[in-house]
């Protein structure tokens, strides 16, 4: 395998090669950051325009679901944040997360060709030797506190690109991979960032006209989930088992239980048990 390419381009070298009108017009490019997400929280609270992003080298304090940690070296992954101002509707919230998931499937499948799938709710697995291993994480949070009065969404996007095995800490190396592995080929980050962001593009300009059926029906395919027999970690505490079945209108997982009755379940971690 060929070594990880070098630091980030510059922000005029990214600029020119992205095709997005809306999302990154606003780009701020950065070496070193605590978190991706914490910086683009404090920019919508300041009100930067929709359609912002935030990129950076590394992270000393990437941030995963539930207060995890999402490990961010430098070295040729992406972690980028994407702030979204432009829409508003209770509900949506649930449905961000899936659309950055949908949105960054077709980038790694344009820019690598590899095939991957979506965990539900949102991690991006590719799969080898009949085992899952997670390649990019995603952390929607939404601002301004009330639930029914979302100022902005941050849409945090981490992608393993060209980290190689070695490089992951041990407990990881099971369950993560990166493109590089994958394809056994480095990948051209700024091709896979610029095709990325106008996957979200279109996806998003879809969303605001047409609501949230397009992006309903362009995830149901991609998910892993649907289907199988699953544990799911709920959180707070407490777990439940069943089928799972289908994709609520509002983005939660239903699920059956084995008496039969269906749960929607909105938040928590998906274990797929067969
Ligand atoms: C996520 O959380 O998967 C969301 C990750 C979002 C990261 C991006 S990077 C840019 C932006 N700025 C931020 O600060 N965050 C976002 P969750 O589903 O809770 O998964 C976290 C778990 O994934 C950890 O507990 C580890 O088990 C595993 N993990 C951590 N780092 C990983 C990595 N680099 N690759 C694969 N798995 C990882």
């Amino acid at each position: 395998m060929s070594p990880p390419p070098g630091p980030i381009p510059s922000l005029e070298t990214i600029r020119a090669l992205l095709a997005t009108r809306v999302i990154g017009a606003t780009l701020h490019v950065h070496d070193e950051v605590d978190s991706t997400n914490r910086l683009a929280v404090d920019l919508a609270q300041a009100g930067t325009p929709d359609g912002t992003v935030v990129v950076a080298e590394s992270q000393t304090a990437g941030r995963g679901r539930q207060g995890r940690q999402w490990f961010s070296p430098s070295g040729g992954n992406l972690y980028l944040s994407v702030i979204l101002t432009g829409t508003n509707s209770p509900g949506i919230m649930t449905w961000i997360p899936l659309l950055a998931s949908v949105a960054v499937v077709r980038a790694i499948q344009e820019v690598t060709g590899l095939s991957t799938r979506v965990k539900w709710p949102n991690d991006v697995l590719a799969y080898r030797d009949g085992h899952g291993r997670k390649v990019a994480g995603i952390l929607a949070e939404a601002t301004g506190g009330d639930p029914n009065d979302i100022r902005a969404i941050v849409v945090g996007i981490g992608i393993n690109a060209n980290m190689p095995l070695e490089s992951f800490p041990e407990d990881l190396s099971p369950i993560a991979t990166s493109l590089l592995i994958e394809t056994e080929h480095p990948v051209d980050r700024i091709r896979l960032l610029a095709t990325l962001l106008l996957e979200f593009e279109h996806l998003y300009a879809h969303l605001r006209t047409h609501g949230t059926a397009g992006i309903r029906e362009s995830y149901l395919p991609l998910s892993d989930t649907l289907g199988k027999q699953v544990r799911i970690e709920l959180v707070g505490g407490g777990q439940t088992e069943g089928t799972a079945e289908a994709i609520a209108l509002d983005g939660a997982l239903c699920l059956r239980a084995g008496d039969g009755t269906v749960v929607e379940i909105r938040a928590g971690d998906v274990v797929h048990l067969r």
